[in-house]
């Protein structure tokens, strides 16, 4: 049975400390794993409040070198360094904002995993592929393509136009990609992201194939966030 993870991305966030103490709080001895990643200036003090708790850390996105002439980037081993277990890559506001493809992404996650780091591959189709009846293709190209060929990783399903929307798929069409997914990548815990909060979690992870969520706006306090741990 895949690993049950609870992960928040701040994105270009920076929550209160007070929201990670009350998580904390709220979580002392969870279930599942816990996530938190914070934008890369915040991980080295992050991690080190968190050390020894049940809460581990991530980077939301590496370079594919480990060091070298790479202004404004940062490395999987720096991220590993700086306390993380976990590295997001491919999440489409990368691939929209920096146009990042899936030959980047996989050597970005080749980088993660020979740093130490778990990567957490994100795929999902934008509205535009989905009404053109693309999805399953675009998702299976996307992780065929952006997939090492070994090691252990995370895949988070986020659909681009449920992604700080407010909008959710249908548990149907959730389910239709994690059945693909599964079938890909039978011992890889399957993350859905895209506006999850309190309200539609149990909802979501009473889906077959869903073994957690990857959380955006939702993650940023803990009267948001911890109500979907809950609902692992
Ligand atoms: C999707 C998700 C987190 P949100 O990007 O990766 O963000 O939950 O705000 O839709």
């Amino acid at each position: 049975m895949p690993q049950k993870i609870a992960a928040g991305n701040w994105k270009m966030n920076a929550p209160d400390s007070a929201e990670v103490q009350k998580l904390l709080d709220a979580h002392p001895a969870p279930s599942v794993s816990i996530l938190l990643c914070p934008p890369a200036t915040l991980l080295a003090q992050l991690s080190k409040y968190l050390d020894g708790t049940p809460i581990a850390t991530g980077g939301q996105d590496c370079h594919t070198a480990a060091s070298g002439a790479h202004t404004g980037d940062v490395s999987a081993d720096m991220l590993r360094a700086a306390g993380a277990t976990h590295v997001i890559v491919g999440h489409s506001e990368r691939r929209a904002d920096h146009g990042e493809t899936d030959a980047l992404i996989r050597a970005k996650a080749e980088a993660a995993l020979n740093a130490g780091l778990t990567p957490i591959l994100c795929i999902g189709e934008t509205l535009e592929e989905r009404d053109a009846g693309q999805t399953l293709d675009v998702v299976a190209r996307q992780l065929t393509d952006g997939r090492p060929e070994t090691g252990t990783i995370v895949i988070a399903y986020e659909p681009v136009w449920a992604i700080g929307t407010g909008r959710t798929p249908t548990t149907d069409q959730i389910a239709e990609v994690h059945a693909l997914l599964r079938d890909h990548a039978p011992d890889t815990p399957l993350l859905y992201g895209g506006s999850v909060k309190g309200a539609n979690a149990a909802e979501i992870f009473a889906i077959p194939n869903v073994d957690g969520a990857l959380v955006g706006g939702a993650s940023l306090t803990a009267d948001a966030f911890s109500p979907i741990i809950a609902a692992l």
